[in-house]
């Protein structure tokens, strides 16, 4: 389960429909261009939380029939409905997926106790592995050290994707849980991540940049830093085109002008403008 996960993007149609034809081409360009380890599925990247449970569970299936054992695939059930969540959890596992993974529950601002709870209700229901989804920029969820180690205490916890700019947090836990995964969840910080001995990193950007992300990780690992930080510069360079421009709409464009059917974001998210659109061309042009 280590190296590099695309948060993998998911193609919709005009009118939002999941986009089969479109999903297995973004599946097969992650596979056979971008080379990368596994599939980070229905994640924020894949716009799970504007979809519903049965647009979740298509996107899952097809994800896994496209890829079958290719690569190593994580499913991303965490829904604020637990029932929804715990279901979702059991669908994938049955699928196959080699491991599951939730975000802390959001929006109404839950204590620790409740964020464990629900955790350990998911997997008292299902025979699979749990990667946290800690991201404090978007739940509001922040926990500790001790609190992860209090979630990390359940064995069927092996891990956490970690997407703070906490690299102090970052290296605590490290130190600390020498045995379970971490994974970097900013792209743009995989190197500083990769140094501090991370087992791997799951992003959105790595459905067009995944190449580069992977030469980060090995670059790092082998202690060769300076090649590293050369690869990581173009890296942001792109990473900054494709965040002015606006990020999953971008990500679909860049795959656009590679051949890919890459589709729509799901409404509320808008579409880009023609501008935008000749600039996500651009950066295809220049960085893939
Ligand atoms: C997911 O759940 O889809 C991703 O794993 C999320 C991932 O951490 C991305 N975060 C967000 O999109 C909020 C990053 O890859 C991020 O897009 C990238 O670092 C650019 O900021």
């Amino acid at each position: 389960m280590n190296g590099i996960f695309t948060a993998l993007i998911c193609s919709f149609d005009e009118n939002g429909k999941v986009n089969e034809k479109g999903l297995r081409e973004i599946v097969r360009h992650n596979i056979d261009v971008q080379k990368v380890d596994g599939l980070y599925v229905n994640g924020s990247s894949g716009e799970n939380f504007l979809m519903s449970a049965d647009q979740k569970k298509k996107v899952f299936e097809i994800v896994k029939d496209e890829v079958k054992d290719e690569v190593k695939l994580i499913a991303q059930i965490g829904a604020l409905d637990i029932d929804e969540a715990v279901e979702l959890a059991q669908f994938a596992t049955d699928l196959g997926y080699n491991a599951l993974s939730a975000v802390t529950p959001f929006y109404y601002r839950f204590d620790f106790e409740e964020v464990k709870d629900y955790y350990n209700t998911i997997l008292e229901s299902v025979d699979n592995k749990m990667i946290i989804y800690s991201i404090p920029a978007l739940t509001g969820v922040s926990m500790d050290l001790e609190q992860f180690a209090e979630l990390f205490e359940n064995e069927k916890v092996i891990g956490v994707k970690f997407t703070a700019p906490d690299f102090f947090l970052l290296e605590r836990i490290r130190h600390a849980f020498p045995d379970k995964l971490i994974y970097s969840g900013f792209d743009e910080m995989l190197l500083s991540a990769a140094v501090l001995n991370v087992d791997g990193a799951i992003g959105s950007t790595f459905n067009v940049n995944g190449q580069r992300a992977k030469q980060i990780y090995t670059l790092a690992k082998e202690s060769r830093i300076d090649e590293a930080r050369e690869v990581q510069k173009v890296t942001n360079d792109l990473i900054a085109e494709i965040l002015a421009n606006g990020l999953y709409q971008t990500i679909k464009e860049i795959l656009k002008a590679q051949g890919v059917d890459a589709g729509y974001c799901r409404k509320p998210m808008k579409r880009l403008t023609e501008d935008k659109v000749e600039n996500a061309k651009a950066m295809a042009a220049k960085y893939c």
